[in-house]
């Protein structure tokens, strides 16, 4: 397993270690925690009934590597805890907390399960909510880019339960088969929902299910920034150089629910997750750029005060909106509307004004 930072933020493989300049590897830290203080605020919004669902990324911060090892012409196809990617791309915080509340300035208009959003205008893909769609939509884009020679690589992210859908098997098949420009990076978080990885699979480890499809495998600490950061690098130049998709396992931990629908202690000890807690990302990655004097040992707690403030202005701001119009349920899914719909448009807005 590659692993580049211990927990203690001590560089153990320094020949792997990649030069990045300092800005950048602050701007990590900085959207590192924004996740982190997104998933406090939308856990606690859920619970005092001002939104009806949230999806916690809490351990699984180190993803913003992989956005920042590929280019902005590259297609990223996420699951539903990558909000660090998108935000790395430049989704703004503002729509994913109109997201949130689903009010009238959701970029998604308040039809999308919140946490699953996307924008096709800089290439981060809205994932659908069955499991696993979203690889095989990432081997033709990146079956796309190689038949059109436009130099772009996909990159997709899904969990461990995911590598059990047939999705799973027909993207990976097809894209090794077209050497298709593709990066295939399992999230093993340990669980699917209450299912844990003894039940989903008997291979010994997930990466050696690329050996099967006949494409290598690289199975990183998915806790370390470095190696998340590294391993993507190096398959999107294989894949851009037109020798085919990697198969990534990020090994990391969920240590927050499910979702908010979800209560852990039902199926897991808190001991494990406790263990867990020690190697997540964000401490890890902070020890490091403190080690190495590249920020001052409060720099990670200011950057958390300043999140707090930026997503509670933005909170009380999308709590006062209005819920997106009616007619909005009916529009952009046929370029004229046919009789039916607006028929059916017409009952519902009789019926709500009665
Ligand atoms: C085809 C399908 N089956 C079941 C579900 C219900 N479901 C939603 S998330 C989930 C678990 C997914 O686990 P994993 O792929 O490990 O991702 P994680 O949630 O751990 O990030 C399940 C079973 C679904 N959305 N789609
Ligand atoms: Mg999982």
């Amino acid at each position: 397993m590659r692993q580049i930072i211990d927990i203690e933020g001590n560089v153990i493989s320094p020949d792997l270690l990649p030069k990045v300049a300092k800005k950048e590897l602050v701007k990590w830290l900085d959207i590192m925690i924004a996740v982190r203080v997104l998933d406090e605020k939308g856990m606690r919004l859920q619970r005092q009934g001002r939104i009806g669902f949230h999806i916690p990324t809490t351990g699984q911060e180190a993803h913003v590597g992989a956005a920042a090892a590929i280019k902005d012409k590259d297609w990223i196809f996420p699951a539903y805890r990558e909000h660090g990617l998108a935000i790395y791309r430049g989704i703004a915080l503002a729509d994913i907390v109109n997201h949130l509340f689903a009010n009238d300035l959701d970029p998604q208009k308040g039809r999308r399960l919140p946490g699953l959003f996307g924008d096709s205008r800089i290439r981060f893909i809205n994932p659908s909510a069955p499991i696993g769609t979203q690889i095989v939509q990432a081997a033709g884009a990146g079956y796309a880019a190689r038949y059109k020679k436009d130099g772009s690589v996909s990159i997709v992210f899904f969990g461990d339960g995911a590598t059990s859908s047939n999705d799973f098997h027909s993207g990976m098949n097809f894209g090794a088969v077209t050497k298709a420009a593709t990066v295939f990076i399992c999230q093993n978080n340990q669980w699917a929902i209450s299912v844990p990885l003894s039940k989903q699979t008997a291979t010994k480890q997930l990466v050696d299910k690329a050996t099967g499809y006949g494409m290598p495998g690289i199975q990183i600490d998915g806790n370390d920034i470095f190696a998340m950061f590294t391993a993507v690098r190096e398959a999107a130049q294989r894949a851009r150089k037109g020798n085919g998709p990697t198969f990534i396992e990020s090994v990391t931990y969920r240590l927050g629910p499910h979702t908010s629908s979800d209560d852990p202690s039902k199926y897991r000890s808190e001991n494990d997750v406790e263990l867990w807690r020690q190697k997540e990302p964000i401490g890890r990655f902070s020890k490091y750029l403190i080690n190495e004097g590249i920020i001052d040992k409060d720099e990670p707690q200011r950057i958390h005060s300043k999140y707090d403030q930026i997503f509670n202005e933005l909170i009380s701001e999308a709590d006062n909106r209005s819920t997106p119009p009616l007619e909005t349920m009916f529009e952009d899914v046929f370029e004229t509307m046919p009789w039916y719909l607006e028929e059916q448009l017409e009952e519902a807005l009789r019926f709500t004004k009665e």
